[in-house]
């Protein structure tokens, strides 16, 4: 049966490609950055013309169908995933590296329906690495599939994570208690590219075998879970529930057997990852 969804995720495909030619061509020019939320929370121009980009030709494709996106609900539209086909956008996933020139941007575009994710796209714009996944039919970076690591074994992972924006200190002494926990674990290491969406398309790609955050948005996400589930891998809530990506709390990992469950459920029993809010 032909699959409804293809002629979107082609568009979004070409889009994100687009998105990351403007991404590349602003490195070169002056980028003048604004705050949100934190002083540390940061916002460009270029995030704001490629969600316009991405969004205008959307629309012009498919008019019925709706976004959300990071720049838009900045600017006071509401955050809803509702059973209809949704764009779920975060148009420079890595903004602070953006800003830096630091080498791990994305562009990133979920959709979903029935709110269940049907394709998701990540674009590595800088490494120029195409990670695309459609449900139930695998995962791939520019074109090759993708398989979550084998390692079952805790103490021989990599755990990628991130801080977050929030600089109120409580807030910062738990992600650090969450750190120290899972570093005393003891893990090989503890790993972050910057960007939610490429964390988890290294955990889809086997080269991390864990990503977790506390504070995170849909539209970090929404591409990567199913990039992760495609490849193989799970996600799941901190404390080891099933995932909600409208919750601001994740946990991506290489697979579910009982010992790599173990960072979710062992917040249950120690405390591993402390809630940041
Ligand atoms: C960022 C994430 C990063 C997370 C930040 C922020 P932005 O996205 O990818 O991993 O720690 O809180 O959400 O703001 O660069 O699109």
């Amino acid at each position: 049966m032909a699959d409804v969804w293809q002629s979107s995720m082609d568009h979004a495909v070409a889009v994100a490609r687009k998105a990351g030619e403007m991404v590349r061509g602003a490195l070169k020019d002056d980028r003048t950055v604004m705050t949100k939320s934190s002083a540390v929370d940061l916002v460009t121009q270029t995030d704001q013309k490629v969600e316009q980009l991405i969004i205008q030709s959307v629309k012009e494709k498919f008019p019925t169908h709706r976004f959300i996106g990071e720049e838009s609900v900045a600017a006071g539209e509401s955050c809803n995933l509702t059973d209809d086909p949704t764009w779920i956008i975060d148009p420079i996933d890595g903004t602070t590296n953006f800003v830096h020139a630091f080498p791990f941007v994305a562009v990133s575009i979920g959709f979903s329906v029935n709110k269940q994710v049907e394709f998701g796209v990540v674009y590595s714009c800088l490494e120029d690495k195409m990670f695309t996944a459609r449900r139930g039919r695998g995962a791939f970076c520019n074109g090759e599939p993708l398989q979550v690591s084998e390692q079952t074994d805790i103490h021989q992972a990599i755990v990628a994570t991130e801080f977050g924006s929030s600089r109120d200190p409580v807030a910062v002494d738990h992600i650090f208690r969450s750190l120290r926990n899972i570093l005393c674990l003891p893990v090989h290491g503890v790993r972050g590219a910057g960007t939610a969406a490429i964390n988890m398309c290294l955990v889809a790609s086997g080269c991390v075998e864990v990503y977790y955050e506390i504070g995170i948005h849909v539209w970090d996400v929404a591409a990567g879970s199913l990039i992760v589930s495609e490849a193989g891998g799970v996600l799941m809530d901190v404390d080891g529930g099933d995932v909600d990506l409208m919750s601001r709390r994740i946990v991506a990992a290489q697979r579910t057997s009982n010992r790599q469950r173990s960072i979710a459920e062992d917040r249950q029993r120690d405390q591993v990852l402390q809630p940041a809010e």
